[in-house]
């Protein structure tokens, strides 16, 4: 403060003279000599930041026209003008100071003064400016553009880089010195350091983001350089972040990778990963592996993430063949500087795999079978399957057909020997394809694992079946037909094998006079007309022998029928007729063979109807529900209700020559209780028979004829016709005991008209 003061006092030395008003800096006003108009100056000075109770005075104005009625008037900056009531005159022409001042808000004001008669109001001079300058003091600390700086900088060899530049404004009297001058200090790493008058921030050396990604440390201004005990000071932050770029090179973190595998691992399957170090970040880690002695069985391929090598499997892995892989790997990168490096990790390293044994199932070679044999065979072998567990424990492999339908082979379970059990017939199945399977034996006696073959077994033909005529036996020929008329081509099947050499050769057994027999090259043969012109409806017969190439060679004889044939216009008469001939024997057949089904049907329905009468009592339904079935049966009947095609008549003529019939039984309206008990012990079949043979041979044989079949049905008669008895509007006191005296073939009339205990429980 005190050198301040001693500057302003030294600067201070002025008058200001202007048209007679006088600006005086007061305390000099005493010392110096009055030289009116010799100094041009029209200043006043005043010191910033000057705070006191009481208004300072700054200057003194005079006039020579100045008595004791005279009166200054202040007007302008700081009066009337901006920020008021700053500067003030006292009659005497004291300028006074009334508030504390701050040059970095403003530094000069522009005043005017005039001087009139305070009587009179006469302007005494007239009105002339002049300013007040306000005096720096370092009351200001230099400031920095930003409190913190935060800077990105590549990392990297530099000698001398420039991180950056940091500047700080001091708003002091730059004029005034070292008010407004700004010294930089750094309080930073080793390394750093600031050029003073740019404000640039450099490092020497080199920055390495791997040792120290960032720094942070404080910048310092501070004024009035050189003056180490006075100033003001100020700090900002700097913020260094350091950017990555490739200078560390890949390597591998192991010298040595060992990776277990088991042998059943899929080709394309990650084994395993050769992990790398690389301090650069991901996007500066560019490894090359370079192995050596891959054999084709792996590759190694880079982690996209990690960047890590990765070992994929390429080809199929064997225990038995080989257990493990060894080779050598490289790993190289391209960095920036390529002479660093920090002996971390390893270059180069060696990795090991090991194949894993696996239980394997049991390998088949080959995968497939094919085998021929000759049909008509029932024992022997056909052939060989052969499996081996590919495992180091060597178990035995037991062999089974896996399809339960393959019933005409065996195989042998211990030595795979395929046998022939049924005979091979090539016309049943010419081929047999099956399956194999093979199943490994544990040293424990359980079973392992289980693989399959697949078999095809080929039956070789044999020439076992004779050729045999495709078509008809039954010719048919016009009987006009024309010499050398083809009456038929005749065509072959063999169901043995038919190559392209097959050949069929056919002859007649016997000469014919009318018809020869022409073979064709295309294995068919044409039964040609010698003369033409035959007899209808007559038939000739020829036997044919067809016989094929095979050997030994096989014939067949057929009978051909030729039938001629009654045409017109050439379209046989008789073709249709043959034709229903043909299928109508076979068709007879069916129909008697459904007649006798037919009748056996009924028979065993009758019988069983019959068995059945006695529980028909029992079944627990009312005997009003019975007799309405039963009467809805004689509905259905019929033959029993045919009242006019049955003359008792006849029946009781037979008693004319004994005792007469009963007179009720004449008289009632009852329709069926006309039989009469006989006088005599005759058999009644006997008797019937009788009847029979009379009506067979009488003129009116027509009622009788129903009688016939009256009688007949009478013998297997239903239980129903009991129930129309029953339900007679007849007395049925009536003894039918006679009847079992007819005869044996009465014998179930008898039982039925019988009267009993069980019986009498059902009448009504
Ligand atoms: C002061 O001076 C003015 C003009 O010079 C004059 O008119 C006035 O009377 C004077 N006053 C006195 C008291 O002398
Ligand atoms: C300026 O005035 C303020 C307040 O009155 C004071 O704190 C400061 O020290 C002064 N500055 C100087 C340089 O005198
Ligand atoms: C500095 O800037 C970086 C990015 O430019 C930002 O990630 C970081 O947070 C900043 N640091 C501070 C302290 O602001
Ligand atoms: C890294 O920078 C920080 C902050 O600047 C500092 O504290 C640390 O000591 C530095 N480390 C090294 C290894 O330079
Ligand atoms: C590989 O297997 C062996 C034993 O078979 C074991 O000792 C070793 O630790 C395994 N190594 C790895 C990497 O799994
Ligand atoms: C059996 O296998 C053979 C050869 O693969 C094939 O030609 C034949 O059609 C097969 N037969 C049957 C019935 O599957
Ligand atoms: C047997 O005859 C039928 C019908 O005429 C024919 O489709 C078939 O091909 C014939 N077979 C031979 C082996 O000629
Ligand atoms: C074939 O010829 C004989 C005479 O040789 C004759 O009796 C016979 O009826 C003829 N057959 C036919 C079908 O015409
Ligand atoms: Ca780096």
């Amino acid at each position: 403060m005190g050198a301040c003061i001693w500057v302003v006092f030294c600067i201070m030395v002025h008058f200001i003279p202007i048209n007679g008003l006088v600006v005086k800096s007061p305390n000099i006003q005493s010392v110096l000599h009055r030289h009116k108009r010799e100094f041009k100056w029209n200043m006043m000075y005043v010191f910033e930041n000057m705070s006191s109770k009481s208004p300072i005075s700054i200057g003194k104005l005079s006039s020579s026209k100045f008595n004791r009625t005279a009166l200054f008037i202040l007007r302008g900056e700081g009066v009337d003008q901006g920020e008021k009531g700053i500067f003030t005159v006292n009659k005497l022409g004291d300028v006074f100071v009334h508030k504390t001042l701050d040059r970095e808000k403003k530094a000069i004001y522009n005043l005017n003064v005039l001087a009139m008669d305070e009587m009179t109001r006469n302007l005494l001079e007239p009105e002339t400016s002049f300013q007040v300058k306000v005096m720096d003091i370092n009351d200001n600390e230099p400031k920095f553009d930003l409190n913190e700086y935060n800077v990105s900088f590549y990392e990297g060899p530099y000698t001398e880089a420039k991180v950056l530049t940091v500047h700080a404004a001091d708003p002091d009297d730059p004029t005034v010195l070292g008010h407004a001058e700004v010294e930089y200090k750094i309080f930073a790493p080793k390394g750093f350091y600031i050029v003073e008058s740019t404000g640039d921030i450099k490092y020497l050396g080199t920055l390495d983001r791997e040792r120290n990604q960032t720094y942070k440390f404080i910048v310092q201004a501070k004024d009035m350089p050189k003056h180490s005990n006075t100033g003001f000071t100020s700090t900002a932050t700097v913020i260094i972040n350091l950017k990555d770029i490739n200078d560390n090179k890949a390597k591998f973190i192991q010298s040595t990778y060992t990776f277990n595998v088991s042998e059943s691992t899929a080709p394309g399957v990650n084994i395993g990963a050769l992990l790398i170090t690389d301090k650069d970040e991901p996007q500066n880690t560019n490894p090359q592996f370079n192995p050596t002695n891959l054999a084709g069985v792996f590759e190694i391929v880079e982690d996209a993430d990690l960047k890590n090598g990765k070992i994929i499997l390429r080809k199929e892995l064997d225990y038995e063949t080989r257990a493990t892989y060894h080779f050598q790997i490289e790993v190289t990168e391209t960095i920036v500087f390529p002479d660093k490096d920090d002996g971390v990790g390893f270059s180069t390293a060696t990795v090991t795999i090991n194949v894993l044994d696996e239980d394997e199932p049991p390998v088949f070679s080959p995968k497939e079978y094919h085998f021929a044999k000759m049909e008509n065979v029932d024992k022997g072998s056909i052939g060989k399957v052969n499996a081996i567990d590919p495992d180091t424990a060597k178990n035995q492999v037991r062999y089974s057909i896996k399809e339960d339908s393959v019933d005409s082979l065996g195989i042998d379970s211990n030595t795979g020997i395929i046998f022939i059990r049924k005979l091979l017939d090539r016309e049943t199945k010419a081929w047999h394809n099956f399956t194999v399977k093979a199943t490994e034996i544990n040293k424990d006696g359980t079973q392992g694992k289980e693989s399959f073959a697949s078999v095809h077994l080929k039956i070789l033909d044999e020439n076992d079946n004779p050729p045999e005529l495709n078509g008809t036996t039954y010719l048919v020929v016009c009987e006009d037909s024309k010499p050398e008329t083809v009456v038929a081509t005749l065509s072959v099947t063999d169901k043995d094998e038919m190559t392209l050499d097959t050949r069929f050769t056919f002859h007649l057994k016997e000469e014919n006079t009318n018809f020869t027999l022409v073979p064709n090259l295309d294995n068919t043969a044409n039964i040609i007309a010698k003369y033409g012109g035959f007899r209808v409806n007559e038939d000739d017969i020829l036997t044919l022998i067809i016989s094929d190439n095979g050997s030994p060679p096989k014939s067949s004889t057929t009978t051909l029928t030729i039938h001629v044939c009654p045409c017109i216009d050439g379209d046989r008469m008789c073709e249709v007729a043959s034709a229903q001939m043909g299928v109508s024997v076979q068709a007879l057949l069916a129909i008697l063979f459904c007649i006798l089904t037919i009748l056996i049907i009924t028979l065993l329905f009758l019988l069983r109807r019959k068995l059945k009468k006695e529980p028909l009592g029992s079944l627990g339904k009312g005997v009003g529900e019975i007799h309405e079935q039963l009467v809805s049966y004689d509905e259905e009947g019929g033959g029993e209700m045919d009242t006019n095609g049955y003359d008792v008549s006849v029946l009781s003529s037979a008693w004319q020559n004994g005792i007469r019939p009963r007179p009720e039984s004449q008289t009632g309206p009852c329709l069926y209780a006309t039989v009469q008990k006989p006088a005599i012990k005759q058999n009644m079949e006997i008797m019937i028979e009788v009847k029979k043979d009379e009506a067979d041979h009488d003129k009116d044989g027509i009622p009788y004829d129903t009688l016939h079949i009256y009688g007949y049905e009478g013998q297997d008669s239903l239980a129903g016709s009991l129930s129309s008895i029953n339900s007679s509007s007849c007395d049925s006191d009536l003894d039918y005991d006679f009847i079992n005296d007819w005869g044996p073939r009465f014998k179930t009339l008898a039982e039925l008209y019988g009267v009993d205990e069980h019986d009498a429980a059902y009448m009504y």
